[in-house]
């Protein structure tokens, strides 16, 4: 057998036919570099290995009070969840209005960086935490994405209930054509984005328990993204957007 006579992994999810898409399989990183329309994504299924997304999961929800395999968090209040000491990240749940009603937001956040590196989106301000550990290790993705990021949003979907609406992340603090590198830990979730002109042309791709995908190019500008419901889905789901805020 030739050495060099290897199939390359097929992406695992459709694009839309049409112009301006192609594919290209990235040896190095193991991902799919993917072209589309104004904007491009690097799609990397297996990026981080099954022991260390297993430990972000446990990382993430560890605390002093639930044993968080078992916890149903969706039974909690907003005020009993408030009082849990998780051992690692400040998990919050925030309200937003919807149609001119003030609820609770469908997932509960948490938001990390330099200081001074504050954030705004859905109306929602938050001042960062101070980076620990756990998520400086994860910053390494840098190395892929080839951007220093100073800030990341963590983003905990309870179960299929908990969804994030359609929007773009261009929020001026982003800057022009930001780069925006997801890792994603625990449930699969359908990640879908659609072009903000034609609302019908869609991709939709599964982000796994250990999969790595990059927005980058004018994407966020012609293209806008969401998280639907999935009600078959009973496990949570943790969601990193690593982001740089500011120059
Ligand atoms: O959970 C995800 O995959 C997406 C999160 C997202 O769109 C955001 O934080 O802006």
């Amino acid at each position: 057998m030739d050495l060099f006579d290897f199939e390359e992994p097929v992406l695992p999810f459709e694009l839309p036919d049409g112009n301006g898409y192609s594919v290209r399989w990235n040896e190095d990183h193991q991902g799919h570099h993917v072209v589309i329309p104004n904007g491009e994504l690097f799609y990397a299924e297996h990026y981080f290995n099954k022991k260390l997304s297993d430990r972000c999961v446990s990382y993430f929800q560890e605390n002093g009070s639930l044993d968080w395999r078992n916890a149903q968090w969706r039974e909690l209040s907003v005020g009993e969840f408030s009082r849990i000491e998780f051992a690692n990240i400040k998990w919050k749940q925030d309200r937003i209005k919807l149609y001119g009603k003030d609820i609770p937001l469908p997932r509960l956040t948490s938001w990390y960086g330099d200081a001074g590196k504050s954030y705004t989106y859905s109306g929602i301000s938050s001042n960062p935490n101070e980076w620990n550990d756990g998520l400086r290790y994860l910053k390494k993705i840098e190395q892929c994405a080839e951007l220093e990021f100073n800030s990341v949003l963590m983003n905990w979907y309870r179960d299929g209930e908990d969804y994030i609406n359609w929007h773009a992340d261009n929020e001026k603090e982003l800057g022009r054509n930001p780069v925006v590198a997801s890792a994603n830990f625990g449930a699969t979730r359908d990640f879908v984005i659609r072009n903000k002109v034609d609302r019908s042309v869609k991709i939709k791709m599964p982000l796994k328990h250990g999969t790595l995908l990059v927005m980058r190019g004018e994407l966020q500008h012609f293209w806008e993204h969401a998280v639907p419901k999935r009600k078959k889905v009973m496990q949570s789901r943790i969601n990193l957007t690593f982001r740089r805020i500011g120059l």
